[in-house]
């Protein structure tokens, strides 16, 4: 059980669960498309025993029971993506019917269950179509991701409680064309730069496209980390400017401010996409929310061997999950209050959160310990009106396939058969409860 209260986040606090496409579909032959998904996790070595997500939880088929679980938990929104390729096959041009009514379907399944849709526009399955003709490195992505939002507002817009553009422009940019991990798997500067800034290029676009459909209530999703230097030492110091730089101040700057960190633009001045400045208008394009991912801390120490940000990580001394994540509540404090005083006065939600992890009691206490992590930051000030668990259900975890369970539902891959767990159990016992 959690020793927190519902009571304590106010009586206007949204409470929900999350998913993304990809992870938890299946589905695929409705006339979906192919993402890059599909073909990076059919190249060996790229995830855990060549896992994909052609299955999944195979939520398409079993999207009503999955609701009625995220209603029993007494949880009033649940977060969920679209899949871009199986909305319009190609990425841009002819429209997937098939596409279109399973939306229509789980949308008005979640309004029927009283739960308000939180909908993300993009979670990493990007069609292939597109990735053909350089995906997030080129610029006309901004073009083709605006079309695809217009006809994500016109269809669903009127039903959605709120709709963010782009899940983790971090993942999307730098952990995709820099570190390599996730699709489409570059490790080039280049082409992580141009990412970097297409993606929030991109993002404002689609601002602009779901603002024209007449769509309320339109935010951004970002994972933000908590950085710290590794000691107190003037390199590890600079090292952490640079890694808060990557993994934080570029979003956060870019949307809120419509500026990037000048260490970033120094560094990176040669592979800068030309002209970008005139962009950073588009860029921070006013929102009406702002979504926070967190999970863990990042520390930093010099290290002179990277030839063009001179940083390291090292791994900390603090309790880890099972990916080797060090569990740090005190660190989601830290970043909300951070975004609400340095970035923004907007509504804060922190759109996910969780743990990957077999053993359910640490995943209980994660929960409860980050729980108390948001009610300080609300007591420092910070305006966060949401929680959403990461994950509703165990299931595809990118390049680690299916090995790795951050659900509050168990889920038999073999049968499909959804067990809740204690971590559902506790979060059930305090949304029903009315003391
Ligand atoms: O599973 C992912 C999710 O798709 C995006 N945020 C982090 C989660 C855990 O790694």
């Amino acid at each position: 059980m959690f020793t927190v209260d519902r009571k304590d986040f106010g009586p206007n606090f949204v409470f929900g669960a999350a998913t993304a496409a990809y992870q938890i579909e299946g589905g695929q032959t409705d006339g979906r498309g192919p993402s890059i998904w599909d073909t990076f996790a059919a190249t060996p070595g790229n995830v855990k025993n060549a896992d994909d997500g052609h299955m999944a939880c195979d939520h398409y088929n079993r999207w009503p029971e999955d609701l009625d679980l995220i209603r029993d938990a007494g949880f009033e929104g649940y977060r969920f993506s679209l899949a871009w390729p199986r909305l319009i096959p190609e990425g841009t041009g002819a429209v997937n019917q098939a596409g279109l009514d399973f939306y229509d379907r789980l949308i008005d399944g979640m309004l029927e269950r009283g739960l308000k849709p939180f909908a993300t526009l993009y979670h990493w399955d990007l069609p292939s179509a597109l990735q053909d003709k350089g995906g997030w490195m080129n610029r006309d992505i901004a073009g083709w991701f605006g079309d695809y939002a217009a006809v994500v507002g016109k269809r669903f817009g009127d039903r959605l409680h709120a709709t963010a553009t782009i899940n983790e422009p971090w993942c999307v940019a730098f952990l995709s064309h820099f570190l390599g991990v996730h699709a489409p798997g570059y490790r080039d500067m280049r082409a992580a730069t141009r990412a970097m800034h297409h993606v929030l290029y991109a993002h404002g676009t689609a601002i602009d496209a779901l603002r024209v459909q007449g769509v309320k209530n339109l935010g951004i999703v970002l994972n933000l980390e908590k950085s710290e230097p590794a000691t107190d030492s003037a390199e590890d110091q600079v090292a952490f400017d640079y890694g808060d730089a990557l993994f934080n101040r570029w979003y956060l700057g870019g949307v809120f401010k419509g500026q990037y960190p000048e260490i970033l633009t120094t560094a990176l001045a040669k592979v800068m996409p030309e002209g970008w400045e005139k962009d950073m208008e588009v860029v921070s394009r006013p929102l009406d929310w702002v979504g926070i991912n967190y999970y863990t801390r990042g520390l930093y120490k010099h290290d002179a061997t990277r030839p063009l940000f001179p940083i390291g990580q090292v791994k900390g001394p603090l309790e880890k999950n099972d990916l080797g994540w060090e569990i740090y509540p005190q660190g989601l404090t830290d970043l909300l209050v951070r975004v609400s005083r340095d970035y923004t006065k907007l509504p804060i939600y922190v759109t996910e959160n969780g743990m990957s992890e077999d053993d359910d009691t640490r995943r209980v206490a994660f929960y409860d310990a980050h729980l108390q992590a948001v009610k300080a930051a609300q007591g420092q000030g910070a305006d966060v009106r949401g929680y959403f668990a990461w994950s509703l259900l165990d299931n595809y975890e990118w390049a680690e396939g299916y090995s790795s369970r951050f659900g509050i539902v168990h889920v038999d891959y073999q049968t499909q058969k959804r067990t809740p767990k204690g971590s559902y159990r506790a979060f059930q016992g305090m949304l029903h409860n009315t003391r």
